[in-house]
């Protein structure tokens, strides 16, 4: 999978794909990332990628050129990406099932605001949609950019070790995870439940669905409309409710 992320900080970018699986990945070629430094894309001694906001107000505002030649040069070095993603709070929320949808593409952007936003034309001329990690405002768009690619990286086939620990990721079946537990067997006084240490490996995979289950109607019940659940899950759930 291809992946190109402009901003104006990409030692941060680079830093933050550097570890663990994605940072292995790259370096096995399951994921080709560019970082593109948007100042190199500007045509001033100055490199100048912002400017004062028209109408007035605080805070400055991206300039659209820097972008603008960006995304020319990523067309003609890189290729025509399938999504060009502007990371914004005014985005749909990102979720496993956009990391999902984003992994099935060959080549991906991502665009990396700073200062209080990025000229609106931007988003009108260059992106195919706008992403939210979530309501709260940061300085900058690098570490939603650094959310996606790490959670789109560990869906492209390879990246994470044994494909088994994706399939039993949380929000995988759009349910919250079970508890873990490793050694040793009783901590401060805390015992590691029986069941896990029984070796009954159907009890112990029953156990973890209950309990993935009741975490999810205790702690996240708007998940469970879009969660896929066996019949198991579903009559606990049906009893549950009684
Ligand atoms: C953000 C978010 C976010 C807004 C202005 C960058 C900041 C600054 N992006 N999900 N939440 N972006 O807060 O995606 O330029």
């Amino acid at each position: 999978m291809k992946l190109d992320i402009i901003t104006i900080f990409p030692r941060m970018i680079d830093a933050g794909l550097a570890e663990g699986v994605v940072g292995r990945a790259r370096t096995a070629g399951l994921l080709d990332i560019g970082v593109h430094n948007l100042r190199d894309f500007t045509t001033d001694k100055h490199h100048v990628v912002d400017d004062v906001p028209f109408g007035g107000g605080p805070g400055m505002v991206m300039k659209p050129e820097p972008f603008f030649a960006a995304m020319t040069w990523i067309r003609e070095h890189r290729g025509a990406p399938e999504a060009v993603i502007l990371l914004t709070p005014a985005g749909g929320r990102f979720t496993q099932d956009g990391a999902r949808r984003l992994a099935a593409f060959r080549h991906v952007v991502l665009l990396c605001g700073r200062y209080e936003g990025i000229d609106e034309r931007v988003r009108e001329a260059l992106a195919t949609e706008e992403l939210s990690i979530g309501d709260y405002v940061l300085s900058g768009g690098e570490v939603p950019a650094l959310a996606v690619v790490d959670a789109v990286a560990r869906l492209v086939p390879g990246v994470v070790g044994d494909d088994q620990s994706v399939e039993a990721d949380s929000f995988t079946r759009g349910l919250l995870d079970y508890p873990h537990y490793t050694r040793p067997a009783e901590f401060e006084g805390r015992q590691v439940p029986d069941v896990l240490l029984s070796g009954h490996h159907a009890e112990i995979r029953r156990w973890r669905r209950e309990t993935a289950l009741r975490r999810t109607v205790e702690r996240r019940p708007d998940l469970l409309a879009g969660a896929t659940l066996d019949a198991d899950e579903r009559e606990w759930l049906k009893r549950s409710k009684s």
